[in-house]
């Protein structure tokens, strides 16, 4: 056992009873009720799922573990010589809601390097797919193949597959899911972009440095590395990439399965995909608006129209339940103005043009019910600056993030046992009946 899985397993046992009492004795107090509109439009706002990994506020965005974001970057030991927590600090947090300490985050930085060693058929797949693929089916296939070697499939399969422990194995899954998919990035971003030129790992950095050194990156990348990591990690349980991960796992199948689904929904446009869509936005107006002359309010309002009224959205902006800016994207800009010649960026400079002017377009336009930017209207700018220019990869990198917080809500799922997911459907027969009846 080590520190980290010792704190967890305590956590787990004082936990157990308060979900036990809630299931046993409040199982009939209802929290919600459900309309049609509801129905029909993608369940939102139904309180359904249950997490303790993260929560999210409309107006104020996401807590993990009860902290805001700057709370977050503030409570957690720093890495060396840097301003920002290592990724290996945060996954403590995360997974059992207390702040490390330094000797424990070293732990789980040592336990990481065993764990991220990644079996060569993996890239042996990989590398049998045409290299215009993109970048996330690399990524989903390349999780998906790991499948072979899950401890918690073996576990399942051994005979002796015992719900009360079933969460280690699951635990031993996720912690090298989250330590080797970072490797397995690394490996995609060098094949389809430097020419195949592979670095290999090295085993002094923690894992947002390490990936920095992995794709050919400067040291100051090693900060961004970590920060973007964290910031993507987790946004409560319902978006598509959480949601998808839960719900497979909730059949028991194991985490590699779990997460290479959960990576395919974070490749659609509406979800983490908006990332890319937002620097191809921005690149394809200044191509066509902004030959020899400057952007100005007055072309961005333009260009913003003419996507609406070409029947597009305006990526990077709205969002299923934050009703302000998103605290992620605050804390990209923030990082932006305070880091020297990012601030002067002019790419930095139009996207914050375009954050000056779009809730304006949106809010005129009507439809949306959040005006604001989202954390993907910020994260491409600061990819582009530090030399990652391929837009397509950038979902990639908020995938390595959000297997933080996916693998440690499945975790935390088997701990508890929760059970099968599988609503209820109904078909527009029954709906036009009640909605006849009042
Ligand atoms: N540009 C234009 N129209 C929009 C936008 C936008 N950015 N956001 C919402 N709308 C429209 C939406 O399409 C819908 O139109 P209609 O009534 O014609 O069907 C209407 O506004 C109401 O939508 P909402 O209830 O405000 O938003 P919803 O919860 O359905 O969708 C998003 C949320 C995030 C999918 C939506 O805001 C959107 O498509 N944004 C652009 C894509 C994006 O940035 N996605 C990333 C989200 C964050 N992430 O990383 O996952
Ligand atoms: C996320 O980080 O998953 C997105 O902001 C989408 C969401 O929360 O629905």
């Amino acid at each position: 056992m080590t520190q980290l899985k010792d704190k967890l397993s305590e956590k787990i046992q004082a936990h157990r009873p308060r979900t036990a009492r809630l299931t046993k004795e409040f199982a009939d107090i209802v929290i919600d009720k459900v309309d049609i509109g509801q129905c029909m439009g993608g369940a939102r706002d139904i309180k359904c799922l249950v997490t303790d990994i993260s929560s999210l506020d409309p107006q104020e965005g996401i807590r993990f573990r009860g902290k805001t974001i700057p709370e977050t970057f503030a409570a957690l030991p720093k890495a060396a010589g840097s301003a920002y927590p290592t990724v290996e600090s945060f996954w403590y947090f995360l997974l059992t809601g207390e702040v490390p300490t330094q000797a424990q985050v070293d732990e789980v930085v040592a336990q990481w390097k065993t764990r991220q060693s990644v079996p060569p058929y993996v890239f042996d797949v990989i590398r049998t797919l045409p290299r215009d693929s993109h970048p996330m089916a690399m990524l989903s296939i390349g999780i998906l193949a790991l499948q072979r070697d899950s401890k918690f499939a073996a576990y399942y399969n051994s005979g002796k597959f015992n719900k009360t422990n079933a969460w280690e194995q699951v635990y031993e899954d996720a912690s090298d899911l989250v330590a080797r998919i970072p490797v397995i990035a690394a490996f995609i971003y060098n094949l389809k972009y430097r020419d195949d030129k592979q670095i290999a790992i090295d085993p002094k950095l923690d894992m947002g440095a390490n990936f920095a050194h992995m794709i050919g990156q400067s040291e100051e990348y090693k900060d961004v590395a970590r920060m973007y990591f964290i910031l993507h990690s987790d946004h409560e349980s319902g978006n598509v990439s959480a949601h998808t991960t839960h719900l497979v796992h909730s059949a028991l199948s194991d985490p590699y399965y779990a997460y290479s689904a959960g990576l395919s929904g974070l490749a659609g446009p509406l979800h983490g995909l908006a990332n890319q869509e937002v620097l191809s936005w921005t690149m394809k107006f200044q191509e066509k608006y902004c030959k020899g002359v400057e952007p100005t309010k007055e072309l961005i309002t333009k260009a913003l129209w003419d996507t609406l009224n070409s029947g597009q959205v305006i990526p990077g902006y709205g969002h299923a339940v934050l009703r302000k800016t998103d605290p992620r994207y605050m804390s990209q800009r923030e990082f932006c103005l305070k880091t020297p010649g990012l601030k002067d960026d002019p790419l930095f400079k139009l996207v914050s043009m375009i954050f000056e002017v779009a809730p304006g377009v949106l809010s005129e336009h009507g439809h949306t019910k959040n005006p604001w930017p989202n954390v993907d209207a910020q994260s491409g700018v600061i990819q582009w600056y530090y030399g990652v220019k391929h837009w397509d990869f950038y979902t990639v990198l908020f995938g390595v993030g959000r297997a933080l917080g996916c693998m440690a809500n499945i975790t935390w799922d088997r701990a508890l046992g929760y059970a099968l997911e599988r609503p209820k459907s109904v078909t527009t027969d029954m709906l036009e009946k009640w909605a006849a009846e009042g």
